[in-house]
């Protein structure tokens, strides 16, 4: 048994084997006729609160049943499909708040059922899985700002229903000074009886990366756990995380984060072998990418923890000593982002690993905005973008400075961060590039960057690479040499790309903007040296449509309007 053995410091071979900123004003007066009452009894088999047909009826809490109603909304994570068009007028205007303060469909989660049903998700392998016998207990800590009654019980409810007891040593709800009533007192006299459940408050707003300090420094169990208060823990999901920290302190690990629809809170789930990893643009954005083939070689099974470069930031395992080692978060980080990549980078970097977990499965509400207030007049994921940025990246930072112009605004002090890393003796971005995620695409390797103009006419290739743009056709437009949307950087492999977006043929039709999968094929294109792109696969080159305004993909030929200008890096 390895656990509590462990020295952290460099016993764990680095790299080894085994082991946009969203504004939204929320709204800020809870209203009472929405207050929990019809919402917190939910039991899963009361018909009529589901209707929602006369006002709700006050009634004591109906202690925990883990045997709902198999036909009630939402059971066995399906849809609640609600026909707006059907409620009365008074039903329909909470439905529209519901949406309008949570980003989600708050009304189809409170007709479910606080304790609603889900598949077992798990691939065969993993139930037959046999973990450890002493595994470590865990603290879970969920934060929330202003949650939704319903969807913060569930989220409790689910791990407690779905954890072998002796494994949660507590769950640390951390309320970050929200205004809403029913966190107030509803909320403490709720968990009052659900034991091992405590509420911490901050007595201010502090953000997500705060609260979550703050909830480390209460917890008590050998782990801590964090997860989003919208999530739905699924049967046998804790285990397998346990089961690897257990192997080694330093390891850090995610499980695979399925999608609970915010529409309608249908749970979504992909098996083990459709699992990403995580990954990041030079934005700093987090992103997902497919296992790479280097990493699937390494496991044995598919089964097995898949070695990730970067994590989402909500969903994770961490050894609260190891947590403590590794400098637990900035916090000078405010309200939300950038915290998820400057832990993943120091993970790596100081000698942990990080995994995500084929085996444990927890649903997540992906929300299409952000519901609550941010600090108006700061870029706030900039700023703490910049932190880790100057205090992880060395100077792989420009790519992202490059962004704006340098200009990097106020972003606090970095040094006792700085300290850490040095006490630490953290290796440095180069080697965490070079050895943990070597299939990120570095600008500074690009051969050739800056606009594609074409020869016959001052047109330039121009598209965003933002989720509207994909799978949309490349466009022409006039030069305008202000990089933009017209800035592309041909990669090493062969890739016309910005960011995660590739230029993209499949032999018919037009060039279109798609997500860079990294495997050649339809991305795959070659800028000659007299100034033909070529595309590979299909033999054909770019050319420049009569009326200027589009991209036909020809047979290469010697026409002018197939030659492009792009400057490339050795100067020709
Ligand atoms: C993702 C992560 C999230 C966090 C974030 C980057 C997942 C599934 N989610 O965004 O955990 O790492 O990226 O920072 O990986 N909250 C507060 N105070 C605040 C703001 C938020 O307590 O001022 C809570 C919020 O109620 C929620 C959690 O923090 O429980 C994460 O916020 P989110 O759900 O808006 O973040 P998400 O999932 O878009
Ligand atoms: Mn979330």
């Amino acid at each position: 048994d390895q656990w509590g053995e462990q020295n952290f410091v460099h016993d764990n071979p680095h790299g080894g084997d085994e082991g946009d900123n969203r504004h939204e004003n929320e709204q800020k007066v809870y209203n009472e006729e929405q207050a929990p009452d019809g919402v917190v009894n939910n039991d899963g088999g009361d018909a009529k609160q589901v209707q929602h047909e006369q006002a709700p009826k006050p009634r004591p809490h109906i202690p925990t049943s883990t045997t709902p109603n198999p036909n009630a909304p939402g059971e066995m994570g399906k849809a609640v499909i609600i026909k707006k068009e059907d409620l009365s007028p008074e039903e329909r205007k909470k439905y529209d708040a519901g949406f309008q303060k949570n980003a989600f469909n708050q009304y189809a989660s409170d007709m479910m059922s606080l304790h609603r049903s889900l598949p077992d998700v798990r691939d065969k392998e993993c139930r037959d899985f046999k973990y450890a016998s002493h595994l470590p207990d865990t603290s879970v800590v969920i934060c929330f700002h202003n949650e939704a009654w319903s969807v913060l019980l569930r989220t409790v409810h689910s791990v407690l229903d779905r954890s072998p007891a002796h494994l949660i040593k507590e769950i640390i709800l951390v309320d970050d000074f929200s205004d809403m009533d029913h966190v107030k007192k509803p909320l403490e006299d709720y968990i009052a009886k659900l034991g091992k459940v405590r509420i911490v408050r901050a007595k201010k707003r502090e953000g997500l990366i705060r609260s979550r300090l703050l909830g480390a420094s209460v917890a008590t169990g050998q782990v801590i756990t964090y997860l989003d208060s919208h999530c739905e823990c699924t049967e046998g999901w804790l285990e397998p995380l346990l089961d690897v920290i257990a192997k080694n302190k330093s390891n850090v690990v995610c499980p695979v984060i399925d999608v609970i629809e915010d529409e309608n809170f249908k749970y979504d789930f992909s098996s083990a072998r459709g699992t990403s990893i995580g990954g990041f643009d030079w934005n700093l954005q987090f992103n997902w990418h497919p296992i790479p083939d280097h990493e699937r070689k390494r496991m044995k099974t598919p089964f097995d923890p898949i070695r990730s470069p970067t994590m989402a930031g909500g969903l994770f395992s961490i050894s609260r000593e190891y947590f403590e080692f590794l400098g637990t978060y900035d916090p000078g980080m405010d309200i939300w982002g950038g915290e998820n990549l400057e832990l993943s980078f120091r993970i790596w970097m100081c000698g942990g690993t990080l995994y995500i977990v084929p085996c444990s499965h927890v649903g997540h509400i992906f929300r299409k905005r952000s519901p609550y207030k941010w600090k108006p007049g700061v870029n706030v994921v900039k700023k703490n973008s910049i932190r880790l940025a100057e205090v992880w990246m060395d100077d792989y930072k420009n790519y992202y400075y490059e962004r704006f112009n340098h200009v990097l605004g106020d972003y606090g002090d970095v040094t006792s961060r700085k300290e850490l890393r040095k006490r630490l003796q953290c290796k440095s971005f180069d080697w965490y590039v070079k050895n943990i995620f070597p299939d990120l695409f570095i600008p500074g390797e690009a051969v050739a960057s800056g606009e594609i103009r074409n020869q016959a006419q001052s047109q330039c290739l121009d598209s965003s690479v933002d989720h509207n743009a994909m799978n949309k056709p490349v466009k022409m437009w006039p030069c305008h040499n202000q990089g933009g949307n017209q800035y592309w950087m041909l990669s090493k492999n062969g890739e016309i790309r910005r960011d995660e977006g590739c230029f993209d043929f499949t032999g018919q039709g037009q060039v279109q903007m798609y997500t860079c999968h990294g495997q050649k094929g339809n991305q795959f294109w070659e800028y000659r040296a007299d100034g033909h792109l070529m595309h590979v696969n299909s033999q054909r080159c770019m050319e420049l449509s009569g009326d200027g305004q589009s991209i036909l993909m020809e047979p290469c030929g010697n026409k002018i309007r197939q030659l492009w200008l792009w400057k490339r890096k050795d100067g020709s």
